[in-house]
C-alpha cells in the first residue's frame, strides 16, 4: 500500500492506471508542466546531476530515496498519505459525521478556491527562486535550493491531481491556469502578494524558507484536517516534504549569524561590512520584511471566509484532531482583536469562528519565535548583546486590519511622514540590497563556503559537508 508505483508514466500511489480518463487528463497536463519547468525552473542547471531525495513510499519514515538526478528527470508524481479507517469530520457544523470522498455540491466553489490558492503558491515560489543557483554560497546550498524547487513542483502536482480528479472540466482549466500565471507579472500575477515579490539573494531565500514556507506548513496542516479526505491526505504528505524547506531557512539564517559573529570578533569596531559579512541589523530588516509579508498570508484577522471554511469543515486549526482543543464546534468562544480606531488600537471580541485565521497564525508565530530563540542563542554564545526580534503584528502589513498603516516594528503608529523618514531603519534599503547583492558570488568547489556564511554542522543523508552534492555537466559552463 505504502509504495509508490514507478512503472507508470506518472509515479503514484492512487492506482492511476485503473482510471483511464483521469490518467489521460494528467498525462496531457504533464508535458505542459515540463515546458513550464524548463522555462521557469532553475536557470542554467537542468543538465547537471543533483544529489536529490525522491519519495519512494508514503509511510512516515523511510519514504526518501537519495540519488543523483537531473532535475527534468525528477519523478514528480501523486502521493497521498494512506487513508485512515472511518475518519470523521474533525470540526465545524458536521463534527463527527463521516468524511467525504467526493466534493459536496454546496462547498464546491469554496473548496476549489482554497485548492487553487494553495496550488498557485507552489510554482510561484519556483519562479521567484529561478536565478538563485547562479550565486549559491556552496554546493551544499545549491543542492538544497534544487531540492526545495523540485518538491514545490511536486506540491503543484498534488493540487493538480485533486483538481483533475474531483472537479471535472473547471478543475482542468484551473490546472492549466497554474502554468499560465507568473510571479511578479503585471498582467497575470500569482494570486497571493508574497508570491509576487522578488527573491534576488540568498538572505531573502533563507528568510522566505524560514517564514513563508512556514506559512505553508500551517496552511497545509489546516487543510490536512479537511473533511474532504483526498485533500487532507494530499496535504498531509506534502507536510513530510515541507520540514526540509523550513530546515533550510532556519539553519541558513543561523549560519549567516554564526559567520557574522566570527567576523565581528575578528574585526576592529566589529565592522563586518568591511570584511564582507552581513551585519545583524541588516538581517533584522530582512526578517522584518519577510515575516510581515508572511503574516499577510493568513488572511484577514476578522474573516467571514475563515468562519465559513471552519463551519463547513473545509479548513481546521493546527492539529485540530489532536488533544490541543476540547471544543471542535467553536460556536461559543470569542477572540480578542486589536482594531485600529482613530489612530488608536481598541480591543474588540469577535466570535471565535471569525478569528480562525488568527488561531492558526498564533500557532505559526509561536513556531517562528522558537526558531528566533535558536538564532539568538548563537549571538549569546559569542557574547553579542543584540538579538533578532520578530516585529509586531501591525508592522509592514498589506492585508487585514493594519494594512498600509505606518506602524513601526515595535507596534507604534507613526505619522506617514515619520514612517517614510525612518523606513530604511525598518526594511532593507536600496543600499542594503545592493550590498547583499555584491556578496552574492557563487562558490561551487566542494566543501568551500562563501565568506558571509558558516558551513552547516553536517551534510546531507550522512555524507560529509565536502561531498559533491552537485556534479556539473562538463559541457555547461557555470
Ligand atoms: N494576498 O477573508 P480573508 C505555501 C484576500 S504558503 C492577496 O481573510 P481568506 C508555500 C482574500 O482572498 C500557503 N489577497 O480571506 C510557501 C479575500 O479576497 P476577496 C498557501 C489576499 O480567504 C512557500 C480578501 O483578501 N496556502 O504553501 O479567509 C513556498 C479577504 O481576506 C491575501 C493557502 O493560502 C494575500 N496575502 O484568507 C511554496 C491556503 N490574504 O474574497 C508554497 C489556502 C487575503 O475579498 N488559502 N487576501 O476577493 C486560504 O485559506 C485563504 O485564501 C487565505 C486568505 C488564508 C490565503
Ligand atoms: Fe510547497
Ligand atoms: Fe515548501
Amino acid at each position: 500500500m505504502g509504495n509508490v508505483n514507478y512503472s507508470d508514466k506518472i509515479p503514484n500511489n492512487v492506482n492511476l492506471s485503473s482510471d483511464r480518463k483521469l490518467q489521460r487528463a494528467l498525462e496531457s497536463w504533464q508535458p505542459n508542466f515540463l515546458d513550464w519547468w524548463m522555462d521557469m525552473g532553475p536557470l542554467g542547471f537542468q543538465q547537471d546531476q543533483i544529489y536529490l531525495r525522491t519519495a519512494i513510499s508514503v509511510e512516515t519514515d523511510g519514504w526518501a530515496h537519495f540519488d543523483y538526478v537531473k532535475m527534468p528527470d525528477y519523478r514528480w508524481g501523486i502521493f497521498l498519505t494512506p487513508p485512515k479507517n472511518s475518519r470523521t469530520v474533525a470540526f465545524g457544523d458536521d463534527y463527527g459525521k463521516p468524511v467525504w470522498d467526493k466534493v459536496p455540491g454546496n462547498v464546491r466553489k469554496e473548496l476549489r478556491r482554497i485548492i487553487v490558492t494553495q496550488g498557485d503558491t507552489e510554482p510561484a515560489s519556483v519562479e521567484q527562486q529561478k536565478l538563485l543557483g547562479k550565486t549559491a554560497p556552496s554546493l551544499y546550498d545549491l543542492r538544497n535550493l534544487f531540492q526545495v524547487n523540485v518538491e514545490e513542483g511536486r506540491h503543484l502536482w498534488a493540487m493538480v491531481y485533486v483538481l483533475h480528479s474531483f472537479f471535472g472540466r473547471d478543475g482542468r482549466e484551473e490546472a492549466e491556469d497554474m502554468l499560465v500565471r507568473r510571479s511578479g507579472d503585471d498582467d497575470s500575477p500569482r494570486i497571493l502578494d508574497t508570491f509576487n515579490k522578488p527573491i534576488d539573494d540568498w538572505l531573502a531565500f533563507f528568510c522566505f524558507t524560514m517564514f513563508t514556507d512556514r506559512d505553508g506548513k500551517y496552511q497545509l496542516a489546516a487543510l490536512a484536517e479537511s473533511s474532504f479526505d483526498p485533500l487532507a491526505r494530499s496535504t498531509q504528505f506534502m507536510l513530510t516534504e515541507e520540514a526540509h524547506h523550513l530546515f533550510v531557512g532556519e539553519t541558513g539564517i543561523r549560519r549567516v549569524l554564526e559567520r557574522t559573529c566570527q567576523l565581528m570578533q575578528e574585526t576592529p569596531n566589529e565592522d563586518v561590512r568591511s570584511v564582507g559579512g552581513i551585519p545583524i541589523d541588516l538581517v533584522q530588516r530582512y526578517v522584518n520584511e519577510w515575516y510581515s509579508t508572511s503574516l499577510d498570508l493568513f488572511g484577514a484577522e476578522d474573516s467571514s471566509n475563515a468562519a465559513s471554511y471552519f463551519a463547513q469543515g473545509l479548513k481546521g486549526r493546527f492539529r485540530e484532531s489532536s488533544k490541543r482543543y476540547d471544543d471542535h464546534v467553536a460556536l461559543k468562544g470569542t477572540y480578542r482583536l486589536r482594531k485600529p480606531v482613530n489612530g488608536k488600537l481598541e480591543e474588540e471580541d469577535v466570535p471565535l469562528r471569525r478569528a480562525m485565521n488568527m488561531v492558526l497564525r498564533q500557532a505559526y508565530i509561536e513556531d517562528c519565535e522558537r526558531g528566533v530563540l535558536k538564532w539568538n542563542a548563537i549571538l549569546k554564545k559569542h557574547s553579542i548583546k543584540s538579538a533578532i526580534k520578530l516585529p509586531a503584528e501591525q508592522f509592514g502589513r498589506s492585508q487585514g486590519l493594519y494594512a498600509n498603516m505606518p506602524f513601526d516594528p515595535s507596534g507604534q503608529l507613526l505619522t506617514q511622514e515619520a514612517y517614510d523618514a525612518r523606513k530604511d531603519e525598518f526594511l532593507p534599503s536600496t543600499e542594503d540590497l545592493e550590498y547583499v547583492q555584491s556578496l552574492m558570488q557563487p562558490v561551487y568547489e566542494p566543501g568551500k563556503f562563501a565568506n558571509w556564511i558558516a558551513p552547516p554542522t553536517r551534510g546531507i543523508n550522512g555524507h560529509p559537508i565536502e561531498y559533491r552534492y552537485v556534479k556539473f555537466d562538463e559541457h555547461v559552463r557555470h
